[in-house]
């Protein structure tokens, strides 16, 4: 990899890239697009920030090309970009599942959604997941036992909307059927306990697993029930947990929402569970201030450290911004509210 600058660094799973370079921050300030609100118009925020940043990256034709290769290539598990964005002027971090004053975290959010349509993406949240917004703010919650137990427990390896079926796997009429995001992106805006964002790879899954337990995984064999975070349950049934999209294997997990519909199929559910539970394979990104992670969620499962001890509720707790990105094909897919085009019906 001699051919990439000195600010990128390549594990087997991941590419982190240093963006310091590049100014990000001074064009995010100096535009004018802070009279938009990102939840109400995300689109437009998104554009005038993609297009401040593409030309900032076009100086460095190595970085520009891994970004918008990113998702036509599918080669990284996760992106990790440090410094996007400043934190110097950040509102204090949230303790009851609302998002402060839009204008307050323009710029980590418009950044985000920039990054991810730099790397081939479109951000769009569900209806029913949060009443359809789109930042979900991931931070210790108080606003009720369950959803304090939600926000700092540790999250065991899951991909994200693991009731979402892959897109290509639908007809253009989906029937309103869900389609799960390509990625999702965090953004960092504080992490004062250093708590680790933890990551599998799909591929340490197929290079551990016996054929015949891969074999069981990828038949229709199993129901995924929807995420905690969203507000109603809606499952699919006779679905798969590993798939071949177009001679590329996929992965949909979480420990707790999928199940199989006999024994075979549980059993291989049982040594996926037995491998990911092996520290080896348990990838570990401490995401710092200012940073913006885009997980694959097709090609790597995803956790999170426990947080329950170090929850303070005074303004300094940890605070991500998550946000799910939509490969072109997938997002022309999805069924969005006439009113609110980045509001996907489901
Ligand atoms: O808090 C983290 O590092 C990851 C959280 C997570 O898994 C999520 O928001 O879906
Ligand atoms: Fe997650």
């Amino acid at each position: 990899m001699r051919h990439l600058s000195r600010n990128v660094k390549l594990s087997s799973l991941g590419l982190t890239l240093d963006l310091s370079n590049f100014n990000l921050k001074d064009i995010i300030t100096k535009s004018k697009f802070t009279i938009y609100n990102q939840e109400i118009s995300p689109y437009i925020v998104k554009s005038i920030a993609e297009e401040n940043i593409r030309k900032q990256l076009a100086n460095d034709g190595n970085v520009y090309s891994e970004l918008s290769w990113f998702s036509e290539r599918q080669k990284y598990g996760y992106l990790l970009m440090r410094n996007c964005f400043s934190t110097t002027a950040l509102p204090p971090t949230p303790c009851n599942d609302e998002a402060p004053d839009t204008s307050l975290w323009i710029e980590p959010a418009s950044t985000l959604m920039a990054l991810l349509g730099v790397t081939g993406h479109t951000v769009s949240s569900y209806l029913n997941e949060m009443q359809g917004r789109l930042a979900h703010m991931v931070m210790p919650a108080k606003n009720n036992e369950k959803s304090w137990v939600r926000s700092t427990k540790s999250l065991s390896p899951h991909t994200e909307v693991v009731n979402g079926h892959w897109s290509e796997m639908l007809p253009d009429d989906t029937q309103n059927q869900i389609i799960a995001p390509e990625v999702f992106a965090l953004a960092c805006l504080r992490n004062p306990i250093q708590a680790a964002t933890t990551i599998w790879s799909l591929d340490d899954i197929l290079n551990n697993l016996s054929y015949s337990t891969i074999e069981q995984l990828m038949r229709p064999e199993y129901i995924a029930n929807s995420q905690s975070s969203f507000d109603v349950d809606s499952k699919i049934e006779n679905v798969s947990v590993i798939g071949d999209i177009n001679g590329r294997l996929v992965i949909r997990y979480s420990n707790s929402k999928l199940v199989g519909i006999n024994d075979a199929a549980n059993e291989a559910l049982e040594k996926l569970r037995k491998h990911l539970s092996d520290p080896q394979y348990i990838n570990k990104v401490v995401l710092q201030p200012g940073d913006i992670l885009i997980i694959n969620n097709r090609i790597a499962l995803h956790g999170r450290d426990n947080l329950s001890g170090s929850a303070n509720y005074d303004g300094n707790d940890r605070w991500l911004i998550r946000m799910y990105g939509f490969s072109h094909s997938s997002w022309k897919k999805l069924k969005h509210l006439p009113e609110k085009q980045h509001v996907v019906l489901a």
